[in-house]
């Protein structure tokens, strides 16, 4: 409502003045002055004022860097991160130049050149030097910032992972994010979003969640089973349970199917780490990430590592690089002992899409180490009689999902 009374009272503040103006004008037509041409004085009036507003407009165009310019992006944590924002830089830096050279022209020259009777314009149609100049020079640096920019992209994206790399999968929904390490074998486990279940919230496939999922959907139909023959018959219930029922076994049907696996693909989930609010990196390894998504489009955000990549349903998306700074000494360069590294998603992507993230830490290797040996793995963690109050409060999530 402020709002709005604010705006209407900014135009009928344009419309008064527009109104005043014209009154002006009609009455200084009565007394027969000609205001339309401005004298000498105030020619050369406005000719100072030109470069009295270059001034002011470099100077605030100087404060403003100075005093928001490090709000543009953290320092680089990540080896290509200081080839990224070299490259940055240097746009910044051409792009800076051009603007105060032609601004400076505009408002110099508006001085220069104000009206003067005894002045003739000189006229020419054109210049075949001017033209090749200002045609090859920016050609000239746009060539240099695409190839530059393009053979950095390739350097990042399309290199190999090394073998040593640690293998880690982000996997997104609404709204967390659960990062899964691929353990001792470097390899991730075998995953299908219709192996989803309580115990198993990013349906990685081994010999345990199969012979748990294919229990769960045949209890679950049988109970809809008994249901359904207590239904009274050519009702509505029945023509919804036999409905239900079909859909259900045709997801036992999908479940079954990973039984064809090979074993050694039921077998690499096993050890695999799940965690949740946090992630560890080692310093100075490369980071092999892959992402998936169990709903809607998101995307993986790591600005202090300088990578972003969309995290889409139905397709591993990927994208590896080398942290150089742990938090430690992150948290003494910003002097700020509560630093964190931060994982964010930067797809709008439903409701409580502002409180998706997850920390990252980067420390050394041998604390790396420390940490993933004190972790739980996969198998551990869905060994039976274990989280049976996280199960059921995911389990609603999702059949509500299923629905
Ligand atoms: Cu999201």
């Amino acid at each position: 409502m402020t709002t709005f009374l604010i705006i209407l009272s900014i135009a009928l503040a344009v419309l008064a003045v527009g109104q005043l103006m014209r009154v002006f004008e009609a009455s200084s037509k009565l007394k027969g002055e000609t205001s339309e041409v401005p004298t000498d004085a105030e020619n050369r009036y406005q000719a100072k004022m030109m470069l009295v507003f270059l001034l002011g407009y470099f100077s605030f165009f100087i404060w403003l860097v100075a005093r928001y310019g490090d709000l543009l992006l953290p320092e680089a944590a990540s080896e290509h991160g200081v080839l990224l924002d070299n490259l940055l830089d240097f746009n910044f830096a051409i792009i800076t130049i051009v603007f105060a050279i032609t601004h400076v022209y505009l408002f110099y020259f508006a001085f220069k050149y104000v009206f003067d009777k005894d002045r003739k314009a000189y006229y020419f149609t054109h210049s075949n030097k001017l033209e090749l100049l200002w045609t090859t020079v920016p050609a000239l640096f746009l060539a240099v910032i695409v190839i530059w920019g393009l053979s950095e992209w390739i350097d990042i994206t399309m290199d190999e992972t090394p073998k040593d790399a640690v293998v880690i999968e982000l996997y997104p929904k609404q709204f967390d994010w659960t990062a899964r390490y691929a353990g001792a074998d470097s390899t991730l486990g075998a995953s299908n979003y219709n192996m989803i279940s309580g115990t198993n919230p990013l349906g990685v496939i081994t010999d345990q969640t199969l012979s748990d999922k294919i229990a769960e959907l045949e209890g679950e139909i049988a109970e809809m089973q008994t249901e359904l023959d207590a239904a009274p018959a050519g009702g509505l219930k029945e023509e919804e349970l036999t409905e239900r029922i079909e859909k259900w076994n045709r997801t036992l049907d999908k479940v079954k199917s990973f039984e064809g696996l090979e074993a050694a693909n039921r077998e690499y989930g096993n050890d695999d780490i799940l965690v949740k609010s946090e992630f560890v990196i080692p310093l100075g390894r490369e980071v092999a990430f892959k992402f998936r998504s169990r709903d809607v489009i998101h995307s993986a955000y790591m600005p202090h590592f300088r990578a972003q990549m969309n995290c889409v349903p139905g397709m591993v998306t990927e994208f590896h690089f080398k942290p150089t700074i742990t938090t430690e000494q992150m948290r003494e360069k910003t002097n700020n002992e509560a630093f964190d590294y931060i994982l964010l998603c930067n797809k709008i992507c439903g409701a409580a899409h502002y409180n998706m993230q997850m920390n990252i830490r980067v420390v050394s290797e041998e604390e790396f180490n420390k940490w993933m040996a004190e972790q739980k793995t996969f198998k551990e963690d869905v060994a039976p009689d274990e989280t049976a109050e996280v199960s059921s409060e995911v389990g609603m999530e999702i059949s509500m999902i299923e629905q």
